[in-house]
């Protein structure tokens, strides 16, 4: 990271809102931010309780805001009760959106569906009457394993009808994967496809659940609802199995909303933490419909013509915020993607964009970095040979964007016209935290510039107190807000230590190094545990390593992170294997046979980039693994540092060497 934070820092362009945006903007001018911000900070129960109650349809109102006694475990507007499908649909049957195109679906292939508010709202009463059918309800957890689809829309959205959990896994997690979150969650329903279509290519889902099942552990599953994505074979368990298509056929297109309470979890979401096993991050109704919906005002500047894009899978936290629920509960018209930006080539968000004036883009940086490559080797591919006329506000997630891809991004995307919004979040806060307001903050390429209105973000040091600007310390939220994670599923020992440390004054422990400058722009460093950012996805070094030590040949393994250029961070390991350590061709193909087997057992985005074979692993005397050494070995330079509390320092040497 070092170089990207020193171009980082020594960045010093500012960007003002543009006149015309700042005009017609949702919140516009410092000043309305501003006002927001000290009305938020001045009494947040009152701002909060004002927002919930113009924002969201409320079945039973509630008549308290925020229940702290039971701190950090939060309750927000808990005595309230609603449904989110209700909020994202019957809303704007009511609305007169009925007849508004809800979702462009675009497949792999480049075939175009399009559903309105009416038609999807039928679709999910259908589904919702097939699932009430087989007998799930409120409280019942079901797994998400489904390709990017409507249907995967309409299943959420299904869910929440009727207060069924869900948690969603994504596509490309393996069987492994997939059944660790079965068996944590106590699901009673899958919900998969047959196979799902990327770059032209169909690669098979269901089998997976399949295996997953054979595994052992998952007998509280009592069906396995199955979407026909291409018709490929599939084997079938006519007891546990059922198709999508004939559950849905016969049912009525009216489906009454269940009513749950604000606190009632709408999803778990698993991520990556510090330890082997993923967290499973339990997200609210109310708190969590709230600020999604919110920042689709605030930070996307929703307006009624917009056409919206979020380039991000349902299986990730983006895709839950800004495709499932947020952009519906704003009564967009959104573009679902299944495919991937470089299929057929790399001209395809940009043709995206054109076909369906789109106006407001929301990607990752490691797309936009991908794609800056392919544009410079290609004109055809470069955003200049489509008409992007239609963009006026463009977002980016998942990671810092480095400068110079945000230039890049801003005036061959974006035209020099629309403001960037860099928005910081993560799985646990719902929603952005920070991020520039387009018709109100000035922008500075690398920043995610300045909190959101009742968003109490800080640096602090160790013990929790504030950091002066321009000095880096733990990113912390100060005050509890409605979308916060309210549990690690099963473990509430986890979320307290994991996000509450008590050293920090009971303050949200984000997880980031973080600085803040003089402006009050934040500038976010990096994790400060052992947590990789792949291509924007969050990635455990633990779990990785818990996969290579669970190979027969692998006795030892140590993973680190990688500044790269496309993906951010790349994971190198270091393995010693249980025989003696090999040279030349077979090191290239044990080393190729335990990536397959990484990705086998978490997913292809685990892979290491790089596999590196020692006799042993440096450690200290009293046999710490020295991560610290071996990022700097990975990076190919050269160690400086003290290495003599090392048991073995002649490995480094032999580590230095890549295969
Ligand atoms: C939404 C999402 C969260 C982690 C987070 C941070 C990194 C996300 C960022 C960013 C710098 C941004 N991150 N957005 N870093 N600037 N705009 O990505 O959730 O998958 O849980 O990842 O991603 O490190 O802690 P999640």
């Amino acid at each position: 990271m070092a170089n990207s934070i020193e171009s980082v820092l020594v960045e010093t362009r500012v960007f003002p809102p543009p006149q015309d945006f700042v005009k017609q903007a949702n919140v516009s001018g410092q000043a309305a931010y501003q006002a927001l911000l000290e009305e938020a900070d001045r009494d947040p129960n009152a701002f909060w309780g004002r927002m919930a109650r113009e924002q969201l349809q409320w079945t039973k109102p509630f008549t308290k805001v925020l229940d702290e006694s039971r701190a950090p475990f939060f309750e927000w507007f808990g005595d309230g009760e609603l449904n989110v499908s209700a909020n994202c649909l019957d809303a704007n049957l009511k609305n007169g959106n009925a007849n508004k195109v809800a979702i462009i679906f675009e497949a792999d292939s480049g075939e175009v569906l399009k559903v309105t508010y009416q038609q999807l709202y039928e679709r999910v009463c259908k589904f919702a009457n097939g699932l009430k059918s087989l007998g799930y309800k409120a409280g019942d957890r079901s797994i998400i394993y489904l390709p990017m689809s409507i249907e995967a829309i309409v299943a959420m959205q299904a869910c929440a009808r009727l207060g069924i959990t869900h948690s969603v896994v994504f596509g490309g997690f393996s069987a492994k994967s997939l059944h660790e979150r079965i068996v944590d969650v106590g699901a009673s329903l899958v919900i998969t496809a047959d196979e799902q279509m990327r770059g032209g290519k169909a690669i098979a889902l269901k089998p997976a659940v399949d295996e997953a099942f054979g595994m052992g552990g998952c007998e509280a599953v009592r069906h396995s609802i199955v979407y026909k994505r291409t018709g490929g074979k599939v084997n079938w368990d006519a007891k546990r199995d059922v198709w999508m298509h004939d559950l849905v056929e016969k049912q009525a297109t009216d489906c009454a909303p269940v009513p749950v309470n604000a606190e009632h979890p709408l999803f778990i979401l698993y991520t990556s933490g510090s330890t082997g096993k993923p967290k499973g991050v339990q997200h609210s109704s109310g708190g969590y419909l709230l600020w999604a919906k919110l920042t689709m005002q605030w930070v996307f500047d929703a307006k009624a013509s917009d056409v919206f894009w979020c380039t991000a899978d349902v299986g990730w936290v983006t895709g839950h915020t800004y495709i499932t629920y947020g952009p519906l509960a704003a009564g967009l018209t959104q573009v679902v993607f299944e495919g991937v930006p470089t299929y057929p080539d790399a001209g395809r968000f940009w043709k995206m964009i054109q076909d369906h004036k789109v106006s407001i883009f929301y990607t990752a940086p490691t797309a936009i970095r991908s794609l800056i490559k392919a544009s410079d080797a290609n004109d055809a591919h470069h955003p200049k040979s489509y008409d992007m006329s239609s963009l006026r506000l463009l977002g980016s997630v998942g990671e810092p964007i480095n400068p110079e891809a945000w230039m890049w991004y801003y005036n061959n995307v974006g035209g020099g016209r629309c403001p960037i919004v860099d928005t910081w979040w993560q799985t646990e806060t719902g929603g952005h935290m920070i991020t520039p307001l387009p018709g109100a903050t000035p922008l500075k390429p690398g920043s995610c510039t300045t909190r959101l209105p009742g968003i109490t973000a800080a640096i602090v040091d160790e013990l929790g107190g504030d950091v002066e600007a321009g000095h880096g310390g733990f990113l912390v939220i100060k005050r509890p807000w409605p979308s916060m994670i309210r549990n690690i599923w099963g473990d509430p020992d986890r979320f307290e230590k994991s996000y509450f440390p008590p050293e920090l004054r009971g303050y949200y422990l984000a997880g980031d190094g973080a600085q803040c400058d003089k402006d009050g722009c934040f500038w976010i460093m990096g994790r400060i545990d052992d947590v990789l950012n792949v291509s924007g996805h969050r990635l455990g070094t633990m779990e990785v390593e818990s996969a290579l030590v669970a190979h027969e040949m692998v006795a030892e393994a140590a993973v680190v992170g990688r500044p790269d250029a496309t993906t951010g961070e790349a994971v190198v390991a270091f393995v010693v294997l249980k025989r003696s350590r090999p040279e030349g061709d077979e090191a290239i193909a044990i080393g190729k046979q335990l990536r397959d087997w990484v990705a086998k057992e978490i997913g292809p985005i685990a892979k290491p980039k790089e596999i590196r074979f020692g006799d042993n692993l440096p450690k200290t005397r009293s046999g710490k693994i020295m991560r610290r050494l071996l990022r700097v070995v990975a990076k190919g330079e050269v160690v400086t540092q003290d290495v003599s509390t090392l048991e073995n320092p002649a490995i480094l040497d032999q580590l230095s060497k890549p295969v």
